[in-house]
């Protein structure tokens, strides 16, 4: 059986989605419930990062973009990744941007004393406000080039989609979205009230 290693507010949802949208059973390891759990995933990802997944062969995948496009190519029924070759670099690519723009910038702004070599606040507080414009801009960037690989009328939300609903939760993006790209803001929130993505976000982030 996959285990999924996570804890509540994070990336781990995306991946808990895309369990999910491919309809099989898994096991979520909160690795904030107790110190073994904590433990066993410094053991598979010397990161300590989550998402991580252990495979149903024990393998281990990590990276959240490696691990949807991992389900999606194990389990093509569930159309994470569309079956059209130009549509699925295209959502690849977008898997590729959102990692290396803006979940990355998430891990700067929540530990900005990672990317400095002396930490005094007020390099904290300048790294933090610059990562978090840079964010908001890439996401700006993305409404602008993506919106037409995001899922449209009644077709199951792709890997595409649910990334995005999920990373863009965190330093203000929703906000700033709302004001500055209010179509890809619409979208979002349809991305987060499908009947099988719902439940997920709602154990992440309760009402
Ligand atoms: N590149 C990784 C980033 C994963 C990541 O930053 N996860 C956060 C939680 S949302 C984490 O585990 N942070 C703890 C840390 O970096 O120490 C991915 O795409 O999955």
């Amino acid at each position: 059986m996959y285990q999924l290693y996570g804890h509540q507010n994070s990336g781990a949802a995306a991946v808990e989605a895309a369990l999910e949208l491919c309809e099989i059973p898994y096991r979520f390891i909160d690795v904030e419930s107790s110190a073994e759990a904590a433990r066993a995933l410094e053991k598979l990802n010397p990161l300590k990062q989550i998402p991580t997944l252990q495979l149903p062969d024990g393998s281990i995948l990590t990276e959240s973009a490696a691990i949807l496009i991992h389900l999606a190519l194990t389990f093509p029924s569930s159309k994470l990744l569309p079956d059209n070759p130009a549509d699925r670099d295209q959502a690849i690519r977008g898997l590729a941007f959102i990692v290396s723009n803006c979940y990355s910038a998430i891990g700067i702004i929540d530990y900005p004393e990672r990317w400095l070599a002396t930490t005094d606040e007020a390099s904290r507080q300048n790294l933090i406000a610059g990562t978090r414009a840079r964010l908001h801009w890439s996401w700006e960037v993305f409404a602008d080039q993506f919106s037409g690989e995001l899922y449209l009328g009644e077709e199951t939300p792709g890997a595409l989609d649910v990334l995005a609903a999920v990373i863009t939760q965190w330093s203000g993006s929703r906000e700033h979205l709302r004001r500055t790209r209010p179509g890809f803001y619409a979208w979002l929130e349809r991305i987060d009230r499908h009947p099988t993505l719902a439940p997920v976000f709602a154990r992440h982030w309760p009402a």
